[in-house]
C-alpha cells in the first residue's frame, strides 16, 4: 500500500515553490498543508521537530511516520 503523504509549505518560501512547481501537472496524491495555518505549523513542529519548510510527512501503511525536510530530497523521493 502507498504511503500517505502531506507537504507542509509556506507560500512565501522559494524552496517550497520549487517543490510545488515540480508537482504541478503530476498525478501525486499529496495533501498540502500551509504553515500559515497555526494548527499545521504546530503539527510540523511537534512531529518533525522544527518549523522549516518544505517538509514532506510520509506515513507508511504500518503507521510509521517520517518527516523529510530538504527540498532536493523531497523532489528526489517523489521522482
Ligand atoms: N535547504 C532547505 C532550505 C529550506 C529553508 O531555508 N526554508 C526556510 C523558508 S524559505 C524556512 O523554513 N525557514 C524557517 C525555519 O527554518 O524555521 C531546503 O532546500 O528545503
Amino acid at each position: 500500500m502507498e504511503p500517505k503523504l502531506a507537504l507542509y509549505y509556506s507560500k512565501y518560501c522559494f524552496f517550497c515553490q520549487k517543490v510545488l512547481m515540480f508537482l504541478r501537472g503530476k498525478d501525486h496524491d499529496i495533501e498540502l498543508k500551509s504553515t500559515s495555518d497555526r494548527d499545521n505549523a504546530k503539527a510540523l513542529m511537534h512531529g518533525g521537530g522544527k518549523t522549516q519548510v518544505p517538509c514532506l510527512r510520509i506515513e507508511s501503511a504500518q503507521g510509521k511516520v517520517d518527516w523529510m525536510y530538504e527540498s532536493d530530497d523531497i523532489i528526489r523521493y517523489l521522482s
